[in-house]
């Protein structure tokens, strides 16, 4: 299997979807089993619901009951610098909970600008509402993946998903060329430049509250990754086209983020970003203004599992197209990752073998999102 070319012409799912059509092409239809109405055993909330309590009059399921009432947890990082030190170790132990129980959580009160996180989605939108010879100029290639795409992984025939993205890099500095950044809308450039720079500042003080929450120095995970100047950065937006079949297939399908922690700012009207808990997939319901954060394969790596990445997947409707940026906080492509060293005892010694990230991302770059395969597979080789 080659890298170099996608095995198929693209189509791009926005133009299939804005084409009209009542039923879905075979190619984005998922098997039986795997199709988002039978792999829960609950049926699928509306958006935004509120967690109200239902009458007893009600007749729901136990599924439903517990699923109107779950999400992920909503965390508070006001305090992370408080001078009040229980007020700060609060929020450390809310922070380490959500990432041993949870591997994902939001976060509020975070630091980077409303504004900022509104118009960086609607300048988004409305590159994806250009016509799309603006677009087709941005084409990717699986090579780097940078630039307009419409599919992960180079298998030949394998079942799509119902999703377009950009793809770009902010870090390491050696990668970010602004020039393949989309020049249109006029002030997208400057957002991104700006966005990124907020929320890989984020970043960085979330991996400084992991690495102290998991007992090693404030700076380990930053410098396991290569150190603030050599860090990896990168931004995927996906937009999620309305779809007619919505139960055939997913935006997204399961998978864990290869990477080493995902900061994601959900769409603010439109919810589908589900997360694995046990035999059940949660939807997120997204907080106003908050991230989304979430624990990658490398960190479980580098934590020997104390942390773990979590499965997570994407569903479509019918009604409403949907936007999220995902920006990818990852370990300096060419480094070892392994576990931390302070981690490793006689009652659980190293789970995983030392391996880059360049190795590691290939498995993905070649195969699309596999569930969890990629990272349970190393570790039962040890
Ligand atoms: O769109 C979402 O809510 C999640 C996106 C995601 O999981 C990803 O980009 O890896």
């Amino acid at each position: 299997m080659s890298c170099q070319a996608w095995p198929e012409p693209i189509v791009r799912v926005q133009s299939l979807a804005e084409s009209g059509l009542s039923s879905i092409p075979s190619r984005y239809i998922r098997p039986h089993s795997q199709r988002p109405s039978n792999t829960t055993s609950f049926p699928t909330p509306k958006p935004f619901q509120t967690d109200h309590h239902h009458g007893h009059d009600q007749k729901t399921s136990d599924h439903d009951h517990d699923h109107d009432h779950v999400n992920i947890p909503v965390i508070d990082l006001k305090h992370v610098f408080s001078e009040d030190p229980i007020l700060r170790e609060q929020v450390f132990g809310q922070v380490d909970q959500a990432c041993r129980e949870w591997g994902f959580f939001q976060v509020v009160n975070h630091g980077v600008s409303h504004e900022l996180m509104k118009s960086s989605r609607e300048l988004w939108r409305e590159f994806f509402n250009q016509p799309l010879e603006m677009k087709e100029e941005y084409a990717n290639s699986p090579t780097t993946y940078e630039g307009y795409g419409s599919r992960l992984g180079v298998q030949k025939g394998a079942t799509l998903d119902w999703s377009d993205y950009f793809f770009l890099h902010y870090m390491p500095p050696s990668l970010r060329n602004q020039a393949k950044w989309p020049a249109f809308p006029e002030s997208l450039r400057k957002v991104i430049a700006e966005y990124g720079e907020g929320v890989v500042k984020l970043g960085g003080r979330i991996l400084k509250m992991m690495s102290i929450n998991l007992g090693l120095k404030e700076d380990f995970l930053l410098n396991a990754f290569g150190g603030e100047s050599e860090v990896g950065a990168c931004l995927r937006v996906n937009f999620y086209p309305k779809c007619p079949q919505p139960d055939l297939t997913f935006g997204l399908s399961p998978h864990s983020d290869p990477g080493g922690m995902t900061i994601l700012l959900p769409d603010d009207f439109v919810s589908g970003l589900q997360v694995r808990r046990g035999d059940e997939w949660i939807t997120v319901k997204p907080v106003p203004n908050a991230f989304i954060i979430n624990i990658g394969d490398q960190i479980q790596v580098l934590s020997n599992a104390i942390y773990k990445s979590v499965e997570h997947r994407v569903i479509v409707n019918s009604n409403k197209d949907r936007v999220s940026l995902a920006l990818f906080y990852n370990p300096r492509s060419d480094l070892l990752i392994q576990p931390a060293k302070e981690l490793v005892t006689e009652e659980k010694p190293a789970l995983y073998s030392p391996m880059t990230y360049d190795e590691y991302r290939l498995y993905i770059r070649l195969n699309g999102p596999c569930g969890k395969a990629q990272v349970e597979s190393l570790a039962s080789q040890t």
